[in-house]
């Protein structure tokens, strides 16, 4: 008889019990001293097996290159329609309505999927450059007027607030409320702790003002947004899953974009001889993006769901078991990456999980490399040495690793 009492759920979702095999770990990955420096928690986390559960949540987690990759791509077996965080939306109601693309599995998700790879195709990120190019050097211009500055504050964070809303056709843009809707966005994907209870305190000023500014009359016809509620005019998707979809975009295209620029400063004002070699190519920009992905991956972990019972690396994984998939982890797995905490500007990072893998992977990744690529060029051409003008901070995010302070100064030898 199964009247036995439903067990009861861990941050929304289902305990499971160790696999066999599996090392049982008493760690908090959302620890924020462990979020702020993650690299010795992710090397133990690689030493200790292709697995590792994790007590505290009962469940798994990744941090292997190879694994991490299998589980991450594999969306037959590994799905995000029950969320990519600790809660199983399947058991509990997810905080908004789930993201039609992010949350979502085929064959629902791949009609949207479509739509929203077009709107940041190849032709249309060619459209916006010049215009990423323009914001680029103004901004460094007036930085090296300046000489110190907070290259978080006053670099990293202006620029996706500012071109990115621009290059999507937001009418009314508030800088820091995309920011704080964003914090809500990934600190929600971890457990109900301090960072994801604070960020979530500014869901009622933020909440109704994204929504409204995804509607079809907040955003020009041109752009991004233009081409996503084009789709809806074509019936190829409602106009309701048009604004999610450009909600998507405000979610998943601004802390990241923010976490990539500020961590490529930081790059490269800690190898000059990377800023060197950049200064005297300039087109070495898009390697060196790269290289920062590698190094400090802007979404550190993304959760899926077993949907079955399954087997990886011969750990057997149970019908609803979530896993923890630490990407930031995998892209410095020794066994993968020769010298893999070196950052090497000439490395060329294929196959990097920054951008995810598989069917859900990055859809605006090229928009984000063209953000990267204006800035890192304005720089290499208008600055001669970055030099650090304090201790740069770490911000305590569940799934985004962020610098909160990046005290810089730049010399510029020659005027041009
Ligand atoms: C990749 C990503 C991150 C955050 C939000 C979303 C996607 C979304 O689709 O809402």
């Amino acid at each position: 008889m199964s009247d036995a009492p439903a067990t009861e759920l861990i941050e929304g979702h289902r305990p499971i019990a160790a696999p066999p095999g599996v090392a049982e770990w008493d760690v908090d990955p959302y620890d924020p001293e462990i979020l702020k420096n993650p690299e010795p928690f992710y090397r133990e986390l690689r030493a200790k097996g292709p697995f590792v559960y994790l007590s505290r949540y009962a469940m798994l987690a990744c941090g292997r290159y190879e694994e991490t990759h299998e589980v991450f791509s594999d969306h037959e077996r590994f799905v995000s329609s029950r969320g990519v965080g600790l809660q199983d939306f399947s058991l509990e109601e997810p905080w908004r309505p789930p993201s039609k693309l992010l949350e979502a599995d085929p064959p629902a998700h791949d009609t949207v999927r479509r739509v929203i790879v077009r709107s940041m195709a190849p032709n249309v990120v060619a459209s916006i450059r010049d215009m990423f190019k323009q914001a680029a050097d103004g901004l460094i211009r007036e930085l090296v007027g300046k000489r110190s500055f907070d290259g978080v504050h006053d670099l990293a964070r202006v620029f996706p607030t500012t071109v990115f809303p621009e290059a999507v056709g937001m009418r009314e843009n508030d800088p820091d409320r995309l920011v704080d809707y964003g914090s809500m966005v990934f600190n929600a994907i971890g457990p109900d702790n301090e960072a994801r209870r604070s960020a979530m305190a500014k869901g009622p000023d933020v909440v109704p003002w994204i929504t409204a500014a995804c509607e079809r009359q907040h955003l020009e016809n041109t752009g991004i947004g233009g081409i996503i509620y084009a789709a809806a005019d074509a019936g190829e998707i409602t106009e309701h899953e048009a604004g999610m979809l450009v909600r998507s975009l405000f979610s998943a295209g601004v802390d990241t974009t923010i976490s990539g620029i500020a961590s490529a400063l930081y790059c490269l004002t800690a190898n000059p001889d990377a800023f060197a070699e950049l200064k005297a190519s300039p087109n070495l920009a898009r390697r060196c993006f790269e290289e920062t992905l590698r190094m400090f991956a802007p979404v550190h972990s993304f959760c899926r769901t077993a949907n079955l019972d399954t087997e990886v690396a011969g750990v057997p994984i149970e019908e609803g078991s979530k896993i923890l998939c630490m990407l930031g982890s995998a892209n410095l797995d020794e066994e993968y990456w020769p010298n893999a905490s070196t950052f090497d500007i000439n490395r060329r990072p294929v196959g990097h999980l920054a951008f995810g893998m598989g069917i859900h992977n990055c859809p605006g990744q090229n928009v984000a490399r063209a953000e990267a690529e204006a800035v890192l060029m304005a720089i290499a051409e208008k600055v001669d040495t970055l030099a650090f003008d304090g201790e740069p901070e770490w911000g305590v995010n569940n799934s985004v690793r962020y610098l909160k302070k990046l005290p810089l100064t730049l010399n510029q030898v020659m005027h041009t």
